[in-house]
């Protein structure tokens, strides 16, 4: 069957080996040998329970690639092999979406930063990818999943779930559901911006997890996972990968004692994403950078948590206590957050107003 999928693609020649890679939450991703030839490749069956519209990822792929392949970069992204027949993706009989990309040799990803250099690292790849993207107009690009960070959508989604309690697992993590709730009212400020257009729409990643970016050596070498690409502000990118960059744990991890909001990599990311993007930055966007990191782990809080609730439809599980685990260790990072935002501030002012980097 893949093998079957890897010859629309490369119908000459013969494969070595195609193995299941990565440890994405969304897609299937394998690994591609051929005979005979030293490139390998990523083949990805696209989740299309998630995204209803493949070939519009793939558009939103192949105007990426247009932008960002004119000039030579520091950072890149993987290169779309198209079918040989030249389509950017392939739609079986069964409407599986297939798509097939360059592997980025030599390359690794990492879940924890265990050194600032990779907190920083990742935030001037994510900056490289913003200023990137600052050419292209968000308005003729469409959100691959309607409503993908909008607070008010994901809280509407929890209540349904609580209210559903389709698995019967609410009363069991009561407590969760709580800590949730008590914070509901109280980070809507981002999003007001949004809607008042107080903000400017940019195209940006929307998925920045850490595991989202593969570095070479001590340096990112290219930002992958580009499903999500599309209209948004910088917030969310900014938000979402310090969810990650800047956690001394891993997002299911058990023992919640080890989970903490390491401020040691919040400034490393900051600094490195910043430096990139304050040249783009306009004036009325400087205010709540501070605030994004805890409005986007409270969303993948509340979107694990529903998740957890609707018996674990969206997300791969490994276990029946995945999602819940994961929605605890947003949690406990809110938290920590929530104990260190004058320090957060602080180190956004001054990241601000240091030198650009290019
Ligand atoms: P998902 O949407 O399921 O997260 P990703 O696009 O992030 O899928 O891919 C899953 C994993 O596969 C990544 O975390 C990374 O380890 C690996 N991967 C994806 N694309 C490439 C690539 N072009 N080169 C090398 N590794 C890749
Ligand atoms: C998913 O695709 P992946 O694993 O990089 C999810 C993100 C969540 C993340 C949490 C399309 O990302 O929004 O932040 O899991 N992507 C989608 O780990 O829902
Ligand atoms: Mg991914």
């Amino acid at each position: 069957m893949l093998q079957d999928i890897i010859k629309i693609f490369f119908p000459y020649s013969l494969v070595a080996e195609v193995k299941p890679f990565g440890n994405g939450h969304i897609n299937n991703t394998y690994k591609v040998d051929l005979q005979g030839e030293k490139e390998s490749y990523i083949l990805q069956q696209i989740n299309t329970d998630v995204f209803k519209d493949p070939q519009g990822i793939a558009d939103t792929y192949s105007r990426l690639q247009d932008v960002i392949f004119k000039a030579k970069q520091p950072i890149t992204i993987a290169k779309l092999i198209p079918t040989s027949d030249g389509k950017n993706i392939y739609i079986d009989d069964k409407d599986g979406a297939w798509r097939m990309t360059s592997f980025i040799d030599n390359s690794y990803t990492i879940d924890v930063v265990e050194e600032d250099w990779q907190a920083f690292e990742a935030g001037r790849a994510f900056g490289w990818f913003a200023k990137a993207c600052d050419k292209l107009d968000a308005n003729t690009f469409k959100e691959s999943i309607k409503d993908f960070h909008r607070l008010s959508f994901r809280l509407r989604q929890l209540n349904e779930a609580i209210e559903a309690d389709k698995a019967g697992r609410l009363e069991s993590v009561q407590d969760v559901v709580d800590f949730y709730k008590k914070r509901e009212a109280s980070l809507s400020a981002i999003e007001n911006l949004v809607d008042e257009g107080k903000i400017p729409l940019r195209v940006v990643h929307n998925d920045t997890k850490i595991n989202n970016l593969l570095f070479r050596g001590e340096k990112a070498a290219a930002v992958i996972d580009l499903d999500t690409v599309g209209p948004g502000i910088l917030y969310y990118d900014y938000g979402d990968a310090l969810r990650t960059s800047a956690s001394t744990a891993e997002e299911d991890e058990k023992d919640l004692s080890k989970v903490h909001f390491n401020i040691e990599s919040f400034r490393a990311f900051t600094n490195g994403y910043l430096g990139k993007v304050k040249t783009i930055v306009e004036e009325q966007e400087e205010n709540l950078f501070y605030q994004a990191p805890i409005l986007m782990t409270y969303i993948m809080g509340i979107r694990f948590l529903a998740d957890y609730l609707n018996g674990d439809v969206y997300y791969k599980t490994a276990h029946k206590e995945h999602n819940i685990d994961r929605s605890r260790v947003q949690l406990r990072l809110i938290e920590s957050m929530e104990n260190q935002v004058e320090q957060m501030k602080e180190i956004i002012s001054d990241a601000l107003n240091a030198v650009v980097i290019e």
